[in-house]
């Protein structure tokens, strides 16, 4: 006799579930899918959550219609990761009036209102910056290059003008850079955080200056986009090569190519929120308190360290 067909296994009602609606920048790097990867994990329905995610394409007015949307759906919380930092206060007061509360992860938004969200964990951005200015001193000596004694001259690729990381890396390192009085910026343009972009962008600096230096990547992907520009142009890159690259993500494709002699060092920014997001949400539906504001710790990866580094990298 056949065995009985089992019974489907007991989907959870809807009702159970903690419905968090998630409005992401885009698709645009390896960290933006890592990131996204690790809030898929994270909200599944075994975790107890039903999990909507809007892909924005990095348009900020994409994200705001989807903020609606969310508060259309009446789900339990909206986890924003913001493309650009201003323009929130007017969507984001009516999540508050609707009570939905709002979580950001990643970048920041301007506002002087803090009652528009719940809590932000993130990156210290402009702390990155800084870490740039030590990480290229410190690959410069590796090249047996004075940081303190000879003319180098730098161009920096730009993320997404206006959003919290192209902010604090570009502050960051321009404030913290002036302790090289040697060091000259010859220009700084925005490759929006992708290979494509970044690698225009590099072909029209070399171009346009014969003599670089340094090429500041403020995200891997538009790093990976100099090194194409680079070798096209018949010049060297990396430890052994005559343009030092800084980026910054430091994702599992930036250690390849630092083996790979492309990248001199690389500054990290980690994209694994999900689990951090859990535990504030989980805090919350405990009627226990989160902290407002919380920095992700970051490090900074050389080159020479890479091959044995990778093993350990998760994303
Ligand atoms: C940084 C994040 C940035 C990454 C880029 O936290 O916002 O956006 O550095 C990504 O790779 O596109």
């Amino acid at each position: 006799e056949a065995p009985a067909a089992s019974a489907p296994a007991e989907t959870k009602e809807d009702k159970d579930l903690i419905y968090v609606g998630f409005v992401q920048v885009g698709a645009e790097s390896d960290w933006r899918m890592a990131n996204t990867k690790s809030m898929q994990e994270t909200f599944t329905e075994e975790n107890g959550f039903k999990f909507e995610m809007v892909d924005a394409q990095q348009k900020t007015d994409k994200q705001i219609t989807a903020i609606r949307d969310f508060i259309q759906k009446d789900v339990d919380y909206i986890v924003l990761a913001p493309n650009t930092e201003a323009g929130w206060d007017t969507v984001l007061g009516e999540a508050r009036d609707a009570g939905i509360p709002v979580i950001i992860v990643d970048r920041m938004i301007q506002t002087s209102d803090d009652s528009l969200f719940t809590a932000w964990v993130g990156s210290n951005f402009k702390q990155e910056g800084y870490d740039a200015v030590d990480a290229l001193a410190e690959a410069l000596k590796l090249k047996g290059i004075d940081p303190k004694a000879e003319e180098i001259n730098i161009v920096t690729l730009q993320g997404t003008m206006g959003s919290s990381a192209q902010i604090g890396r570009t502050d960051g390192f321009a404030e913290k850079m002036k302790e090289y009085p040697n060091w000259k910026m010859l220009d700084r343009q925005s490759g929006d955080f992708t290979q494509e972009k970044g690698q225009e962008v590099m072909e029209s600096f070399l171009k346009s200056y014969p003599d670089i230096d340094v090429v500041i990547a403020e995200n891997d992907n538009m790093a990976f986009g100099a090194i194409n520009a680079i070798k096209a142009a018949g010049k060297t890159c990396g430890p052994n090569g005559d343009i030092t690259i800084v980026s910054f993500d430091a994702v599992k494709a930036a250690f390849e190519a630092m083996i790979a002699g492309d990248i001199d060092v690389d500054v990290e920014c980690n994209p694994l929120h999900g689990p951090r997001v859990k535990e504030i949400i989980e805090k919350l539906e405990a009627g226990q308190t989160v902290d407002k504001i919380a920095y992700v710790k970051e490090d900074v990866f050389f080159a020479k360290d890479a091959a044995n580094i990778i093993g350990s990298r998760q994303y």
